[in-house]
């Protein structure tokens, strides 16, 4: 009986002992917290539309240009390419005095990504905020340097896209410029762009004042 007693107590002993392992502290957090979902890298792009707007669609009755060799105004600027986006372009935009005025609606305050749609027929151009100043709502638009490569026809390649970045729309009316800057890239002189369109991508909902007649 006392074997008994003592082995029972043996057994209580360790059975204590077993239990004074080291215990599981509450304060530790979880190994591994459950994450937030990530948010979309860009929210805007659920619910955005990109608007194309025809660059030949502008009021281009007064705009003052410039061809390679000679003048050139107005209408005469527009020319036809199966290339281009609607089937023209803007061209001969090689002056200082060329503004093209882009004129936009939109429906909130809101943000707009800005694509442009360009070619160049004086070889590979640097486009920045000198050589081609951008103003929106008449502050000029800040946008990393882009090169716009040579007009290459038997690539079919001869606009290319650039994505500009982020602009702010108000209310109502925006006016949207694009002007050729001091630069020597025609002959020493100012030149510009082969202008085709623009791009704006926002949530608002956004209309273009057009002049179809343009091209009539
Ligand atoms: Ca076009």
């Amino acid at each position: 009986m006392k074997k008994l007693l003592a082995l029972l107590c043996a057994l209580a002993m360790m059975l204590t002992l077993a239990a004074c392992g080291p215990a599981p502290d509450p304060t530790d957090p979880p190994t591994d917290p459950p994450k937030p979902t990530d948010p979309p890298t860009d929210p805007a792009t659920s619910n955005s539309t990109t608007y194309l707007f025809e660059t030949e669609y502008t009021y281009m009755k007064d705009v003052v240009g410039g061809g390679i060799s000679g003048a050139a105004a107005g209408l005469n600027m527009i020319v036809e390419s199966t290339d281009a986006s609607n089937g023209f372009y803007v061209g001969s935009t090689h002056s200082t005095k060329c503004v093209i005025t882009y004129k936009v609606t939109s429906s909130e305050a809101a943000t707009a990504t800005l694509r442009v749609l360009l070619g160049s027929e004086l070889g590979a151009m640097k486009l920045n905020p000198t050589s081609f100043v951008i103003t929106v709502n008449g502050t000029a638009f800040t946008y990393e340097e882009i090169t716009v490569p040579t007009e290459v026809k038997t690539t079919g390649k001869t606009f290319t896209q650039f994505k500009l970045g982020d602009i702010q729309l108000q209310e109502g009316e925006n006016i949207i410029t694009f002007q050729v800057g001091p630069n020597e890239y025609c002959n020493g002189g100012p030149g510009g762009p082969l202008f085709d369109a623009i791009k704006l991508t926002s949530t608002a909902t956004l209309t273009m004042e057009e002049h179809p007649e343009n091209i009539e």
